[in-house]
């Protein structure tokens, strides 16, 4: 057992009232001008740039603090068009069989479907994988906890940080997303949990007409 080891929260900032509300309210602004983005331009978009986004999704809360989670991103055109065709191919499926009428019905104003022509088009696909366990150099292994929880987190601030650099991306869940795992060569304690397509819009973007729930409706003060 490690004994735990302590030192002084120095990073800690505290604002004024008055400026603590107007970043609460500039914060929120901001993020409601993310837009979820299916027409990508084929510009490139500097690594550091996604580097730095995956350092600020790395900060992440996890279970036990044991950071579940692996980020392969995706520039290769060859590996893109087999994640494209592996997406597509499930998406076919999804819409033409898989889907019952009220998911379709779900997604219609949304105006999605089984093609994906962004997964080449964009310069990065991030696939983002939590990893069930952890394994040490001599081959024990390390239990993971709160997975999902973990990854679900670490994948939100990625979003943030990738709208904060200016960038747009689009949570992309092709189902089942086992051949991510494949194309990727990641180990099978590796469980795929999406697939982030981030660049610049292409010039032909648009988004669909969608409203965002009220604050009164999404809280409750007890
Ligand atoms: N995975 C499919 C279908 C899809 C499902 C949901 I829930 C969405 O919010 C969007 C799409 C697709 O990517 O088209």
């Amino acid at each position: 057992m490690t004994e735990p080891s302590f030192v002084p929260l120095r990073d800690y900032q505290e604002y004024p009232e008055d400026e603590m509300r107007r970043r609460a309210s500039s914060f929120a602004r901001d993020l409601a001008r993310r837009r979820t983005v299916r027409h990508y331009a084929d510009r490139p978009v500097p690594r550091e740039i996604i580097d730095g986004c995956i350092r600020a999704a790395g900060t992440a809360p996890s279970g036990a603090n044991l950071q579940p989670w692996h980020f392969v991103v995706v520039s290769d055109p060859g590996v893109k068009r087999r994640i494209r065709e592996a997406a597509e191919k499930e998406e076919r499926e999804f819409y033409s069989k898989r889907a019952p009428q009220e998911w379709l019905d779900a997604l219609a104003p949304l105006g999605t479907d089984e093609n994906k022509p962004f997964l080449e088009t964009a310069p990065y696909l991030i696939a983002i994988f939590g990893r069930r366990f952890d394994e040490l150099p001599d081959g024990r292994k390390v239990q993971n906890y709160y997975v999902t929880e973990s990854v679900g987190i670490a994948t939100g601030m990625l979003i943030t940080a990738i709208h904060n650099a200016g960038l747009v991306s689009l949570t992309h869940t092709p189902s089942p997303m086992k051949f991510l795992g494949e194309i990727l060569g990641r180990p099978p304690s590796e469980k795929p949990f999406l697939l982030l397509v981030v660049g610049f819009p292409g010039e032909e973007a648009v988004v669909p007409v969608i409203g965002r729930k009220r604050l009164d409706e999404i809280v409750s003060y007890v």
